[in-house]
């Protein structure tokens, strides 16, 4: 294996219509096409006054709830230290040229069950991070059960298509550490915002600079999907994200008792990838 975990191979782990550079060779154009011909009106989203604002200038702005922004979350030593530690675990290929190390329970959401053997934790070097994330006050209480770190690469286009996270086991507060190059986190609303008269899909580009911390929460949580493009990623680019419970896994939810359980392995911060 390479120092930065990588098997030296071609292989790719993408499904169905999920591409990357290493398969789309082979794939047809159909679905790359079609999202290319999609009218889409693109806005920018401003930390300093939370709205999301016409990238032409002529359009109106809107609001943009549900999204916080920490500037330099990590040091650049930490982000070395981080990354380094990273890579001497191995990466798993993940869809759409992603690498992957999960630090959580096996979950498989379709069927709703949780796996709590062989989950170890969270690494240990997550301890001062997620100390530090919660003094800051969106982020009081927040307890991460669940640590699942991404690698990108340009060379390999490396993205992931837009989504909703799960909320059945994951609860409110998305949290993001962006290390290695800035990139762009793109939340889109197919349907547009017929509220303001904006019928076309909406996409709002959040600028996510290097060694930032971001949360997603309320409507950016669960009503706009959110994706890092493909042309978004321009040098190497590694993430770790942080989930915590739902309720119905916290103390008086119907599954409290599991919810306990898997919070006391994740924060014993003693854990290797899943
Ligand atoms: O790479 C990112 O910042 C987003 C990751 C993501 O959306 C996910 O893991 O579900």
């Amino acid at each position: 294996m390479a120092s930065d975990g990588t098997d030296g191979g071609n292989s790719c782990a993408c499904k169905g219509i999920r591409r990357c550079l290493t398969c789309e060779r082979f794939k047809d154009k159909v679905h790359i096409e079609a999202s290319e011909t999609k009218v889409v009106q693109h806005f920018l989203y401003t930390p300093e006054t939370r709205l999301a604002v016409c990238k032409d200038g002529e359009g109106a702005s809107f609001p943009f709830p549900g999204i916080f922004l920490w500037e330099n979350f990590i040091s650049e030593e930490e982000e070395k230290e981080l990354v380094s530690s990273m890579d001497h675990d191995l990466w798993n290929l993940s869809q759409s040229g992603r690498r992957k190390q999960d630090f959580g329970p096996k979950v498989n959401f379709k069927k709703q069950k949780v796996r709590v053997a062989d989950f170890t934790g969270l690494p240990a070097l997550s301890h001062k991070l997620v100390l530090r994330m919660q003094q800051e006050p969106s982020l009081v209480g927040f307890q991460p059960v669940e640590q699942c770190n991404l690698d990108y690469d340009p060379q390999r286009g490396s993205a992931i298509d837009p989504h909703l996270d799960d909320s059945w086991l994951w609860g409110e507060r998305l949290v993001t550490v962006n290390m290695l190059s800035d990139t762009v986190l793109t939340m889109s609303l197919e349907q547009g915002l017929s509220e303001l008269g904006l019928a076309e899909e909406i996409h709002v580009a959040i600028r996510l600079p290097r060694r930032c911390l971001v949360v997603v929460y309320g409507e950016a949580r669960h009503r706009w999907k959110h994706a890092i493009h493909r042309e978004d990623v321009h040098q190497r680019r590694v993430c770790s994200t942080f989930r915590e419970l739902s309720e119905e896994f916290l103390p008086g939810g119907q599954q409290a008792e599991l919810g306990a359980k898997l919070l006391t392995i994740a924060l014993s911060f003693k854990g290797t990838p899943v």
